[in-house]
């Protein structure tokens, strides 16, 4: 089976180039589609725990020139987005920066206040159906990167961006893309996105694997990673340099589950994969997906769309140890 190593070994390396080279979020390396938020009426049956979805872009030093941030299909209405009944959803995309806009204790205050708001709000529009926004890019921008929070661990400077469902029942389906340009797409070089609480779609393709990408910090001795409303779609593994593909369990109908695992001093400061494998005989729709990983205080881990350190790559020597 050399060629499949071989091809293994390709996608390996093309995983490791791609993200240098492109900057959405949700990322290619991550394989999910689209990013989703329902109307602030809607059912959390429907997948959406709390019709909110917090991101942060970094930008980092070496981008001095404006940047934007791009939304695709920002209405809820015409493709993409998730009808019940009739579209009668809206949900606003605000954009803060200052330096309020992040804290080291964000990720433990995220949805228990409105806390979240925090920050000098730089740009918002509401967008309900608009079919001059249906599988189109709406620009928010130009932002200076000096607006940001300068956050020198995390590599540069920080914007916030929340997508909240204001009213209506229905799905927005949605993704970004950090700018330097207002009409296309051009990469930030070295820029990133993370969120605290990722809620996505999932494909319905049954060949799909998507992956995200939790960071775990030094002070990290155990992790807890949470599911929501995963309709018992397959299995969820977890990956890192001292775990092959553990399994974790697994959410149903409107329903949280939650698995602890042990975090061995190589894992410190490492990436861990959560792997997301598709039901491979019951095909499971329009599957919407909110996940959590907290440390052993109950704080939540950032998850990078471009994995910190690059895909975390198994060694049997660390697991036999
Ligand atoms: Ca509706
Ligand atoms: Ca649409
Ligand atoms: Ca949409
Ligand atoms: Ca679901």
């Amino acid at each position: 089976m050399v060629f499949n190593k071989y091809i293994l070994l390709l996608l390996f390396i093309l995983k490791a180039i791609i993200p240098v080279f492109s900057q959405p979020a949700p990322a290619a390396v991550e394989n999910i589609n689209y990013l989703m938020t329902f109307g602030g009426n809607a059912l959390t049956s429907w997948g959406d725990d709390d019709f909110c979805q917090i991101f942060y872009c970094i930008i980092p030093p070496s981008q001095t020139g404006p940047v934007y941030i791009r939304v695709y299909d920002p209405d809820t209405g015409g493709d993409l987005d998730e009808v019940k009944g009739e579209f009668n959803t809206i949900v606003n995309f605000s954009i803060y920066g200052g330096k309020d806009c992040w804290s080291d204790t964000t990720a433990q205050v995220l949805n228990k206040t409105e806390n979240f708001k925090n920050g000098y709000l730089l740009a918002s529009k509401s967008f309900g159906i608009d079919p001059k926004y249906d599988k189109k890019w709406y620009t928010f921008g130009p932002f200076n990167p000096s607006e940001g929070k300068n956050v020198g661990k995390l590599g540069g400077r920080l914007l916030k961006i929340i997508a909240q469902g204001i009213s209506g029942d229905d799905g927005n389906i949605y993704k970004y893309f950090l700018s330097t340009s207002p009409v296309e797409n051009i990469a930030v070089e070295g820029g990133n996105w993370f969120t605290y609480k990722y809620h996505f779609r999932f494909s319905d393709d049954q060949k799909q694997v998507c992956q995200i990408y939790p960071f775990v910090d030094d002070k990290t001795i155990s992790i807890q990673v949470s599911n929501f409303d995963w309709d018992n779609d397959g299995i969820i593994r977890i990956f890192s340099v001292a775990k092959n593909g553990i399994l974790c369990n697994v959410s149903g109908e409107d329903d949280w589950v939650k698995r602890e695992f042990p975090i061995v001093a190589e894992e410190k400061n490492s990436t861990i994969e959560i792997q997301f494998i598709k039901n491979q005989t019951l095909l499971v729709r329009n599957n919407n997906v909110v996940v959590i990983v907290r440390n052993q205080y109950g704080v939540s881990l950032p998850f990078y769309v471009i994995p910190i350190g690059g895909v975390p790559v198994y060694s049997p020597k660390i697991r036999m140890k």
